[in-house]
């Protein structure tokens, strides 16, 4: 199996309540790429990027759509299924932009799916068995920041629709108010439920030393409270909360540098940052080797982007599996045709059945592609 052409399509999401609101940036439709890797075979494998707007993180998505550019030439003729040299000819052809070439790693996993009838979840390593669920996986909501009224019983709310972890939006308001949120929800959160709160990069250092000894008694993980990791080296000995770094593991070799160095707890991580699938399994293992929790998840993104999270959140070993927070509830509208929809349902969101991703796209909705890259 080879590829003959790389076809690039350009989509916008909106989001259904017309705003999706982190401490210090917002967004309110999202500009995704899919990508879609011809072959001679006559099949063909789909992959995401959808950045989550263009402040989020250093990504953005016409960055997304040029650095595509740049490596898809050099993948025609190349077989689809080998990911490792995909990856390795990405990564000789561009230096970093792992969000792109997250997109194209994605749509090899699909095809190698789809020419063997195998879900992308089963050539991870398998589906962990969910006797008490069927084939389905945890997920979570991030709760937008508001008053502490509000955001409590926003979570009363999700708990009582089967949501098992939560994520508070804190930072871009005085640290008092952030308190009295967490402190809200803390009072009506049910027994094993997992809580999060979530800055966003909005904290100093020293808002996170503040706000942990402030709510020291209530447990919790603080995630991406700083800009860097350098920041949240500073507050290692400091506080009294385990740090899930997201924004700042950018790649496999940060993920070891944070874990060795004491510096994460758990990640809050994401597909398209780290580069796809492939360098998703190995940022999968190196956590379980250290027992190191962590969510599976990408900043926004369609069908496509949802099933690639969760094939892969099946997969990690269950006592470190956080869940897998997917775009569905939070967007207007989706482009696949598959059934069942790939969306939460008490709280859990069902495996596709493949094979490969398991998605079908509607091509119609996307319209022509925005590029095509042959010969
Ligand atoms: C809650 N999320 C997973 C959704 C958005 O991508 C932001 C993100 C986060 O945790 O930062
Ligand atoms: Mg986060």
């Amino acid at each position: 199996m080879k590829i003959s052409e790389i076809r690039v399509y350009q989509h916008d999401l909106a989001v259904s309540d017309g705003l999706y609101r982190m401490s210090i940036s917002q967004v309110e439709t999202l500009d995704t790429t899919v990508v879609e890797v011809v072959t001679d075979s006559g099949l063909s494998g789909f992959g995401e990027t959808c950045p989550l707007g263009s402040a989020y993180q250093p990504q953005f998505a016409a960055g997304a759509r040029a650095a595509i550019a740049e490596v898809a030439p050099s993948l025609i003729g190349m077989d689809p299924r080998l990911v490792g040299l995909i990856n390795e000819r990405m990564d000789v052809t561009l230096n970093g932009h792992n969000y792109a070439k997250a997109a194209i790693d994605v749509a090899c996993w699909d095809l190698m799916g789809k020419a063997t009838g195998a879900r992308v979840c089963d050539l991870l390593g398998g589906a962990h068995s969910t006797e008490v669920h069927g084939e389905s996986v945890r997920s979570y909501w991030g709760i937008m920041p508001a008053t502490p009224e509000s955001t409590a019983a926003k979570a009363v709310e999700l708990q009582d629709n089967g949501y098992t972890r939560l994520q508070v939006k804190t930072g871009g308001r005085p640290l008092a108010d952030d308190i009295a949120c967490v402190r809200a929800v803390a009072e009506v959160l049910r027994p094993g439920v997992p809580l999060t709160a979530d800055a966003n990069r909005g904290w100093t250092a020293r808002d996170a030393i503040e706000f942990s000894i402030a709510c020291r008694d209530i447990p919790l993980a603080l995630e991406q409270p700083c800009a860097t990791l350098e920041e949240h080296r500073q507050l290692s000995g400091r506080i009294s909360h385990p740090v899930f770094i997201d924004e700042s593991a950018v790649d496999v070799a940060t993920v070891i540098t944070a874990i060795t160095d004491g510096i994460a707890q758990g990640f809050g991580m994401k597909l398209s940052r780290v580069g796809g699938l492939t360098k998703l399994r190995a940022v999968r293992d190196i956590c379980e080797a250290k027992g190191i929790p962590s969510t599976i998840d990408d900043t926004w993104g369609g069908d496509l982007t949802a099933a690639a999270t969760i094939h892969m959140g099946s997969t990690v070993k269950p006592a470190l599996y956080e869940g897998t927070w997917i775009s569905e509830p939070y967007t207007d509208g989706g482009y696949a045709t598959t059934t069942p929809k790939i969306a939460p349902v008490n709280g859990r969101i069902p495996l596709p059945t493949g094979p490969g991703l398991g998605v079908e796209p509607d091509l119609e909705v996307w319209g022509p592609p925005a590029a095509a890259f042959t010969d």
